[in-house]
Formats: structure tokens, sequence, C-alpha cells
């Protein structure tokens, strides 16, 4: 599969991870409908569907009492601009136009059992940016010099990316996160780097600080090393009737022969609680659409899967 800017991989998709039986983060209070796959498509009758409606509390601010990065529950005196760019929001999806109802946005992948936002800040869709960065994995040969470690079954290079273990629900992740509001993507890309997998945040020494951002800046901005994976949604188990998660997943690989020298230490800060390099393979667990991703990088780069 020829891997092209801008491809959607998961286009025409049927979403499952948020199809799971409880609405994370309620304790299991909030049970979805179950939506067998052959009523996930809004083109499918079903008359009785009527979930329950559920949006996390912190939401249902005014004024000061409503996050920055969230829209206010009742959408009727914002007069959003719904499927464009609004503001300082971006409420147009990657993958064409969504339907409105009642001024709630309709889930372009279908039916998920719950309406309302959930714990997503927007009615729609919710854009974050996922950096994959990767290198080979090698190992010292005889001599001590450095070469690429094939699997035993493939005899295909093997590929590690940076992982974080995600504090929210203890899964394995690509360091990604939200689009902040006036934020571009390639920003969310550079920064959510820094915060998960390099702890920027709690890099005091001014020095220092500046020296991990100018390397990462530098290697993400190195147009040799980077290609788009995805751009379109995520099967992330937050996902509602009304309120969805899209990301720009972009790969950032690390050319074998300098691959010690491109970026520093893994340390992780902020939403992650681990920050490591793994190895990519088909049987890795990852947090919401993660894998499909890793599997697209794999077949880019010719490595094992
Ligand atoms: C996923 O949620 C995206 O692919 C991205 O990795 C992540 C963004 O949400 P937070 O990590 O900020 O919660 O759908």
């Amino acid at each position: 599969m020829a891997i092209k800017l801008g491809h959607n991989l998961l286009k025409v998709m049927t979403h499952i991870k948020c199809r799971g039986k409880f609405y994370p983060r309620t304790d299991n209070a909030v049970i979805r409908t179950a939506v067998p796959d052959d009523k996930v498509p809004w083109n499918i009758e079903w008359p009785e569907y009527n979930p329950v409606t559920y949006t996390a509390p912190h939401l249902l601010g005014t004024g000061d009492q409503l996050p920055s990065w969230a829209d206010p529950e009742d959408m009727a005196g914002v007069c959003p601009k719904w499927n464009s760019p609004d503001g300082n929001v971006n409420r147009k999806s990657h993958i064409g136009d969504y339907e409105v109802h009642n001024n709630k946005p309709r889930n372009p992948c279908g039916r998920t059992g719950v309406q309302g936002r959930g714990c997503l800040g927007r009615w729609g869709p919710n854009h974050a940016a996922d950096p994959i960065v990767t290198r080979w994995k090698t190992e010292k040969d005889e001599s001590g010099s450095s070469k690429m470690v094939t699997h035993p079954k493939t005899s295909m290079p093997i590929l590690q990316f940076v992982a974080i273990k995600r504090k929210d629900c203890g899964e394995w992740a690509i360091p990604g996160g939200m689009v902040d509001p006036g934020e571009d993507s390639t920003s969310t890309l550079l920064r959510e780097f820094l915060e998960e997998a390099l702890n920027i945040e709690e890099t005091s020494v001014a020095e220092e600080r500046h020296s991990i951002v100018n390397q990462v800046s530098r290697f993400f901005r190195d147009i040799a090393i980077r290609q788009l994976i995805h751009s379109g949604y995520v099967d992330d188990p937050r996902n509602t009737d009304n309120a969805w998660m899209e990301t720009m997943a972009v790969n950032f690989h690390q050319p074998s022969e300098i691959a010690d020298s491109c970026l520093p230490s893994l340390n992780a800060g902020s939403d992650a609680a681990e920050a490591v390099w793994v190895d990519i393979c088909s049987s890795n667990s990852l947090y919401a659409s993660h894998s499909d991703f890793l599997k697209a990088v794999t077949m880019l780069r010719g490595a094992h899967w």
C-alpha cells in the first residue's frame, strides 16, 4: 500500500473501541447502548435507538467555569460555524462534511451508544496530533559496530517507537494530545512530544530547556525524515454520537547512522506516567487507533509488523 500525503487510513472503518459497555472516566456509571456492527451506520433505520445522554459535569459550567478548550453545553446562542474554522476552534473534519441535527453534529463513523459530548470538550471533531517517533532497533556486532536487528520469523528489520503510558487509563500510546485553541497541528506535535516524552515542563534549567527544544525542533523540521501517516477519525473510547476525536499522525524517523544523536533521553511528563522506546509488532496493544498508525509506518518503512 502506498502511503500518500493526506492518506486517510480509517476512512471506511467501523469503530469498535467507542462501543465498549461503559463510557470511560465514569466509574462504570454510564452504560452505552449496545450497538451491533450492522446498526452502526446512521442510514440503517433503528427507530428504537435512544441512548443515554452524558456530558461530564466539568463541561457543563458557563463563563469562567468552562475550560477554555470546551464548548458550552447549549450551542444555540453561540452560532457555531459547523464544518468550518470557527474563530480559534477548528470545527472542520478531516474526512469531509458531517451532518448536524438540532445543532448537534453527528459522528461521521456512526452510532456509539451514547449522546452528548461525554468527556470531550467540543461538539463535533476534537482535533489532536500524534508524533510517531521511530528508529531502527540495533545491536553491536563482534567488531563493536551497530547493525540492524531483524525479526527471526519475517527477517525484516524491527522498528522502535517512542511510547508513553497514559495516566488516565494505563494504556500504552503514542505521545499525542489535543490541539489547543488557535494552535496549528504541527506545533501540537512538537509541544506534546516535549511535554509527554521529554518532560519539558519540569526542566527548570533554562539552557537545558533551550537545548532540548532546539534539538527536537530541528529533528521535527527535517522533511527528509517526516511523513504524514493519517489525518482523520480516531476510534477513541471517549467518542460519542455527537463528539469525536480526529488526529494528524506524523512519523518522524531517525536515520540509523545518526540514531543516537537526534533526540535527548526520554523522560515522562504531563499526562504520561512512563516514556520508553518499544519494538513495533502486531501484538502491541495500544490506545485508540494507534496500532493502525504503527502498522502503516511499518509498511512505509519496510519493517517487521
Ligand atoms: C487520541 O487521543 C489521539 O490519537 C491522541 O493520541 C489523544 C489525544 O487526547 P489526550 O491524550 O490529550 O487525552 O484519540
